[in-house]
């Protein structure tokens, strides 16, 4: 699906500047990844291309934000890699490749001064319009129970880089979003950790739930959600890769004519649209059988 090449014939231009700022979770808790990235030796050398990208809301110990940095430093572009901690598991794994073009910047998103430190890092090495690449998902566009926070903060996105598109446009500068489909198992998504953390969580709020509540949902509907992840740990049709969603996001980067949404299947077989109905249908499906517990 991902047309990568830039016809180099077609650039007039002699260099090749390449900036990407990308979110991903490396460590524990909630960690947050930028990367980016600046290429003055890119290979395509008669080709100049300006992007800024900037990848947020990946949540997870292990993803796209981390297979990204490391398919683009292979490309030969350079990355600054902006890590939630330092010395976190994903964070080390990266800085011990050692290579030249794969820096990994300390940037926990919300301090002022580490932002203002890594755009000074990257600022030095380049000068770029830029281009941004915001990651949401299949669930930004279709809701699902038990994840309402989750859906408004996705569909939030979306509009927001709808919107960010047109305003950019003036200047050139051009807004993409990735929607990964079904991808558990390429992340942490649906690690043992997570699932633990969720449980706990399930647990608390059981706990201080009033007897109302309680009466009401009954126990086994408050748990219906965390055994639906459990259960989603042995789904064989989920993709185990995340090679498509990579492709997706080098596409929106080096793509002359990136698209404005990028939807990712997760599945196996699926074509992406038809799961995605097949979701809004499941979900309607999964909300009669919470209501039957
Ligand atoms: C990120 O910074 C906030 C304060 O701005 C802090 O509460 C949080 O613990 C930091 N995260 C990490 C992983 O250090
Ligand atoms: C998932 O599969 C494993 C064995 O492969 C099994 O032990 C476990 O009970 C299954 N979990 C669910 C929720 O079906
Ligand atoms: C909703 C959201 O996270 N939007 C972000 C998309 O990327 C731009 C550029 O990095 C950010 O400014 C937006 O906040």
């Amino acid at each position: 699906m991902v047309q990568t090449s830039i016809p180099a014939a077609s650039n007039p231009m002699s260099l090749l500047l390449i900036i990407m700022i990308a979110t991903i979770l490396l460590s524990g808790i909630i960690a947050v990844v930028s990367i980016y990235i600046s290429s003055l030796y890119y290979r395509e050398e008669s080709a100049k291309m300006n992007f800024l990208l900037k990848f947020i809301g990946q949540k997870w110990q292990r993803g796209f934000g981390h297979d990204l940095a490391n398919r683009l430093v292979d490309d030969g572009f350079i990355v600054f890699a902006g890590v939630l901690n330092f010395d976190g598991k994903g964070a080390c794994e990266l800085r011990n490749r050692n290579l030249r073009n794969l820096n990994v910047v300390q940037l926990n998103l919300t301090k002022a001064d580490e932002i203002d430190k890594a755009v000074a890092i990257v600022s030095e090495q380049c000068a770029a319009k830029g281009r941004i690449v915001n990651v949401s998902s299949v669930r930004g566009r279709f809701p699902w129970p038990g994840y309402s926070t989750y859906h408004v903060s996705k569909a939030g996105m979306e509009t927001m880089s709808d919107s960010l598109r047109l305003e950019m446009m003036k200047f050139g500068i051009k807004v993409a979003v990735v929607e990964p489909g079904w991808f558990p198992l390429a992340t942490a998504a649906i690690s043992i950790e997570t699932c633990e953390r969720v449980k706990k969580d399930c647990e608390e709020q059981w706990k201080e739930a009033s007897e109302e509540i309680k009466r009401l949902y009954g126990r086994k509907y408050f748990f219906a959600w965390y055994d639906e992840m459990l259960a989603n740990r042995n789904d064989t049709r989920a993709a185990s890769s995340s090679e498509p969603v990579i492709d997706a996001m080098v596409d929106a980067l080096r793509n002359v004519h990136p698209k404005y949404r990028y939807l990712v299947d997760g599945g196996q077989g699926y074509n992406i649209d038809f799961r995605a109905v097949g979701l809004k249908i499941s979900s309607q499906h999964f909300s009669v059988d919470m209501h039957n517990h």
